[in-house]
């Protein structure tokens, strides 16, 4: 194999923008964006599968290492499927609630109002379930590694809920521990380890969130001129 062949490359398309277009795109992301939040009741209403598509291609289209695109989007709708993974969640979580989350992190959780009882496993018409995929099996048999992958789909994830937001839809990132039941009920390969599950459907009609608010700019940046 010749190791130095390189892509073609072509002309970036930039969108070009002027600064004071710049500004208000700018704005307008962060006012919509600021408004995404964790949405813990979820309405059983259906959403078109060409959404979830939209959806998924975008968190597709993030960086990652080398381009190696180490992920898989398992998306679930069936009901059966979305109850098994509802109760081996909540069986997880029992435990962690009960015996293995210390003390502070319970503390930190209360005001929240999370317990181990997750409805929205089943109420959402759709769960995605992200897998990172640490390696690729060649047809030889080698295990040809991908790079920064907890890196990579995490951006990918981000890029994810962001479109999960811009739909008008909701989600939260549940993140059962630990989360090797994902990988049996959906039978999948050795390569592929679970990295996070988010529902996604529309708010319940009486849906509340926390009032929690963000850190200020100041608090969480760093200026060096
Ligand atoms: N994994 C649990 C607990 C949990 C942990 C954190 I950190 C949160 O911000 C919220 C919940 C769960 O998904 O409920």
């Amino acid at each position: 194999m010749d190791t130095s062949a390189k892509y073609l490359f072509v002309p970036y398309q930039n969108s070009n923008l002027g600064e004071a277009e710049m500004l208000s795109e700018s704005q307008l992301f962060y006012d919509q964006l600021s408004l995404r939040r964790s949405v813990r009741d979820f309405s059983d209403r259906q959403i078109p599968k060409e959404v979830i598509e939209n959806l998924v291609k975008t968190a597709a289209s993030a960086p990652s290492g080398a381009n190696r695109q180490p992920w898989t989007f398992c998306i679930v709708s069936s009901p059966q499927i979305k109850k098994a993974i509802r109760e081996a969640a909540e069986k997880e979580e029992y435990e962690s609630y009960q015996h293995r989350m210390s003390e502070e992190w319970l503390a930190d959780l209360a005001p929240l109002g999370t317990d181990w009882q997750k409805p929205f496993l089943e109420t959402a018409p759709y769960l995605i379930v992200v897998f990172k995929r640490v390696y690729e099996l060649e047809n030889d048999g080698h295990k040809h590694n991908n790079y920064y992958v907890n890196e990579s789909v995490g951006l990918a994830c981000g890029f994810l809920i962001a479109a999960i937001h811009k739909a008008g839809l909701v989600t939260l990132t549940h993140t059962p521990s630990p989360m090797n039941f994902l990988s049996s009920i959906l039978k999948r390969p050795d390569n592929e380890r679970p990295f996070l599950l988010l529902p996604v459907g529309y708010p319940a009609k009486d849906a509340q969130v926390p009032d929690i608010h963000r850190k200020k700019l100041s608090e969480v940046s760093k200026w060096y001129k």
